[in-house]
């Protein structure tokens, strides 16, 4: 993390011009806060409150939060909206929008209560704004441009302030040009924790942050398309891809909170696996406790916030994902022939006399690409990478790990390497008689798929499929369907 002195220079030389129509008193104002740059995209351990209210920090995956300074009682902020580059997993850079050096920007967390003063400086190449979402706050307040201010032209500061007056999860993003900002990586987490116990927030021993983001970058390039709607090729954890994805270490009894936000343009169920959660939280705040109730996988819609509890009580090594499965994929193509059961034998030969580096794909299902040693583009990622302690984990995209640990101390975070499962506790492979293949498999298939039927005359309408159905039985209610 640096200060970036010549910045704040410059910026406090455009400060008068920029700053009008505020209640803030221009005197507080004095002198900007120098802006606090993060250049690494690794996890920074939770920022302890210097001073203000106390309060017990969060954790932000693959980010940091954003340090502050007091100014007679209110908390003062300095955002500086940018164009930055993050490594998105080790092997692939992007050249992002976001603020204060990173994309995601820094987390911002204060206290139910806060006056807080975030001062915005626009280094970007066209106007932006701040919308903070789910806050209770003045219209004007509300960075919603061209609707409550004016956009913040490129090289301007606008100031924000208001009070942080429900406690809860909440997140930033630009209200300007936001297709192309958001899809360029400007966004950021916003925490308010409560001030002192609250009826419906625990109080817990870990609490983790990130947001769902998605990018649209081609092999080989280094931009995000801000054109693209829905067709995203890289799907992210605060803009970082797994395996570049940091895991969740805890300690075996911890109370935990995940909150979870979603900038991207679909929903993402978030799926945990070992234990089961309580969705605690949303952007609009605590949940009832009469109104929670245990889930394995929680669906994020576009533009919410997902706050989830569990007592991490299962060691182990679990998976952590967005269930869609082309989200734990990476950079694709999407227009590719179906292969699956489709025999190349002698085919690729052929192709290979005209095309000497051409690869026989998908023949058995996509799991060979993820094994395969195919010379990619320069600053692309493999589609399905990640090594675990017992071969490919064939996940990229939106996937994690939480490490569960007896021997994890309170308050430390550092990763603890595989878990060392108990002898006798691990799927194993069978070495009893082998399973004789059954007569049905002959007749259905197998490389060539041979036709079981003749093909209908054209004039016989549409065709009909017909599915094998499992003799009696007791689903009673399924019995009346014909296949689809
Ligand atoms: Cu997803």
């Amino acid at each position: 993390m640096v200060s970036r002195r010549d910045l704040f220079v410059r910026s406090a030389g455009a400060l008068g011009a920029a700053v009008t129509a505020t209640a803030v008193s221009r005197v507080a104002m004095a002198a900007l806060p120098e802006p606090v740059l993060q250049t690494s995209a690794t996890t920074a351990p939770p920022l302890l409150p210097p001073n203000g209210r106390p309060y017990q920090p969060v954790l932000t995956l693959n980010g940091w939060t954003l340090p502050w300074r007091m100014n007679q009682g209110v908390k003062e902020f300095h955002l500086v909206a940018e164009p930055v580059l993050r490594e998105l997993a080790p092997g692939m850079k992007a050249h992002l929008w976001g603020y204060n050096g990173q994309s995601p920007g820094p987390t911002i967390e204060v206290v139910e209560g806060d006056r807080v003063r975030i001062f915005v400086t626009n280094r970007l190449p066209e106007h932006t704004s701040v919308h903070w979402h789910g806050q209770r706050l003045p219209n004007g307040m509300d960075g919603v441009s061209g609707l409550t201010q004016p956009a913040i032209q490129p090289g301007k500061t606008f100031v924000y302030e208001f009070e942080a007056r429900r406690p809860g999860t909440f997140m930033y993003h630009p209200h300007a040009d936001e297709m192309t900002q958001m899809a360029m990586g400007m966004m950021g987490l916003w925490i308010t924790h409560p001030r002192g116990r609250h009826p419906q927030i625990d109080t817990v021993d870990r609490d983790f942050c990130f947001l769902l983001n998605a990018f649209d970058i081609e092999p080989g390039a280094a931009t995000p398309r801000p054109s693209t709607m829905l067709d995203f090729n890289l799907w992210c954890w605060n803009s970082r891809v797994f395996p570049g994805i940091d895991s969740l270490h805890v300690r075996q009894g911890d109370r935990v909170r995940i909150r979870v936000g979603n900038l991207t343009m679909t929903n993402h169920p978030i799926h945990l696996h070992g234990h089961e959660f309580s969705v605690t939280g949303t952007d609009g705040g605590p949940v009832p406790r009469s109104a929670r109730w245990p889930e394995v996988t929680t669906d994020i819609a576009v533009g919410q916030m997902r706050q989830i509890e569990f007592l991490a009580d299962e060691p182990g090594d679990w998976a952590f994902h967005c269930h869609k499965s082309h989200h734990t994929m990476n950079a694709m193509g999407h227009g590719l022939p179906n292969l699956i059961g489709v025999d190349h034998s002698g085919l690729a030969q052929k192709i290979r006399r005209l095309v000497p580096e051409y690869m026989v794909m998908g023949e058995r299902g996509m799991a060979d690409m993820a094994e395969m040693e195919m010379p990619l583009p320069d600053n692309t990622l493999p589609m399905m990478t990640g090594q675990g302690p017992f071969g490919g984990v064939e996940m990229g995209g939106m996937f994690s790990i939480l490490k569960v640990r007896k021997d994890q101390k309170p308050g430390d975070y550092s990763d603890p390497g595989w878990y060392a499962q108990p002898k006798g506790s691990r799927a194993f492979e069978w070495s009893g008689a082998p399973l004789p293949t059954p007569a049905r498999f002959a007749a259905e298939g197998g490389q060539s798929m041979p036709r079981q039927q003749a093909a209908p005359a054209a004039s016989n309408g549409p065709t009909e499929l017909r599915a094998r159905k499992p003799q009696g039985g007791g689903h009673g209610g399924h019995s009346g369907h014909s296949g689809h």
